[in-house]
């Protein structure tokens, strides 16, 4: 099944980690975001890759090249970021005639179900959840086998079910007529009429999926993160000290260092030429990139650390997600609970939004760095080339009240 990986967009809501980089390059566990969609997608059957690319796109060029875990790859250049309809457009050049897929390059579906709905052509992806209000919803009706989509409608007050849009379609071969559409009422050229279009000319299969995540916002990078480091299994080739107590599915890569005094409680990535302790502790699925260093009395809990991110001393880092190249000062403390057990709350495109976390830290674009013993409550976020003075208490965010 040829497949169109739509990877241009913007990202601002993850802002600022993609101030310098494409959604789709931020780090899942080993490997970028987009790149575990585009494996699962070949495992599923996918024939050929076109990555639809725009926004920040050197970099996803760069990865992909022109074969991808042995299937073909092109790329398709979306100048202006207009919607996914006018994205996919922009790839209709490189299909051939046929059905073809066309899956969010910021998503993680499970393979399973991503391979019965390249078998189910033509389909939508569907997922369960319990307030489907903040999504596209399908309208949906059963026929003798399985569930028909009858329409989508996004983010109504009134859901006519709770099944969800994943953005994960197989369209039929005529659909490749079908790409110029309308603005909506958002101002967007949404793939979403095309899928209406789909389903008043054939019978469209929902296809349930078992597991799929909408990689939007930060926090969904930390649980983009949960599930694909939760799936490693414990291997050390790195330099592990025989001092160090490692525990559960902890993956230590060739040319990362775990000092004497470490302790790290599974399942954690500790990526090649990264350096943890002396008297480091780690745990509750973090990911230390390549050439991060986590010193000495240092706790890092559920959390990113991007390449050469510096956690060097006395610190503690939970629940957060620091850039490239950060640096926290020594005891910098970063807060990541509300005394009123509340749900954290960090702003989003410049609106207060409930993280849905009880415990969510902060997020530092690249190359913030903290002063000696900044303290820096639950859910700031700090943009890149950020800086705070030593003993700086950043209480709310620089912009608004948490
Ligand atoms: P969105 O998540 O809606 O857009 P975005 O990635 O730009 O993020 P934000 O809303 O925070 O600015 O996009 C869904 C998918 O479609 C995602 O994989 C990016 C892709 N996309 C394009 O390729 N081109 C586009 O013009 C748009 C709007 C999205």
């Amino acid at each position: 099944m040829q497949t169109i990986l739509l990877a241009a967009g913007q990202g601002t809501r993850m802002r600022p980690l993609t101030e310098h980089r494409a959604k789709p390059m931020l780090p899942v566990a080993d490997k970028p975001l987009a790149a575990h969609t585009a494996e699962t997608a070949v495992e599923a059957g996918a024939s050929k890759l076109i990555v639809v690319v725009g926004y920040e796109s050197e970099a996803v060029r760069e990865y992909f090249g022109d074969e991808y875990t042995g299937v073909p790859v092109e790329f398709a250049e979306q100048t202006e970021q207009r919607g996914t309809a006018d994205a996919v457009r922009a790839a209709e050049p490189h299909l051939e005639p046929g059905p073809f897929a066309v899956l969010n390059g910021d998503a993680l579906y499970d393979e399973a179900s991503l391979t019965r709905l390249y078998e189910s052509s033509p389909a939508v992806g569907s997922y369960r959840v319990e307030d489907p209000t903040q999504y596209g919803v399908l309208y949906t009706e059963k026929s003798t086998n399985d569930t028909r989509v009858t329409g989508v409608i996004e983010k109504p007050a009134d859901p006519p079910s709770n099944l969800i849009n994943t953005g994960a379609y197989v369209f039929p071969a005529e659909a490749q007529a079908w790409l110029d559409v309308g603005e909506s009422e958002r101002g967007e050229l949404e793939l979403t009429d095309v899928l209406e279009r789909a389903c008043n000319e054939h019978a469209v299969t929902a296809v349930p999926f078992q597991q799929w995540l909408d990689v939007g916002r930060p926090w969904e990078l930390l649980e983009a993160n949960e599930w694909k480091i939760g799936e490693l299994s414990r291997k050390h080739q790195g330099d592990v000290h025989e001092d160090a107590t490692i525990r559960g599915d902890v993956v230590v890569e060739a040319g990362a260092t775990v000092d004497a005094g470490v302790v790290i409680e599974g399942p954690a990535l500790i990526k090649s030429g990264a350096t943890v302790g002396p008297n480091a502790y780690i745990r509750g699925t973090t990911l230390i990139a390549e050439d991060a260093k986590v010193g000495h009395s240092v706790e890092v809990k559920n959390s990113v650390l991007m390449e050469g991110a510096t956690v060097g001393h006395l610190s503690y880092v939970g629940d957060s997600i620091l850039g490239r190249d950060v640096n926290f000062g020594a005891s910098t403390m970063v807060a990541n609970l509300r005394h009123d057990n509340e749900a954290v709350k960090t702003p989003v495109k410049g609106e207060i939004t409930s993280t849905g976390r009880r415990k969510f830290g902060v997020v530092c674009g690249d190359d913030v760095k903290t002063g000696i013993q900044t303290t820096l409550n639950a859910g700031v976020k700090l943009d890149a080339g950020a800086r705070t003075k030593p003993n700086e208490v950043v209480l709310k965010d620089p912009q608004f009240e948490n």
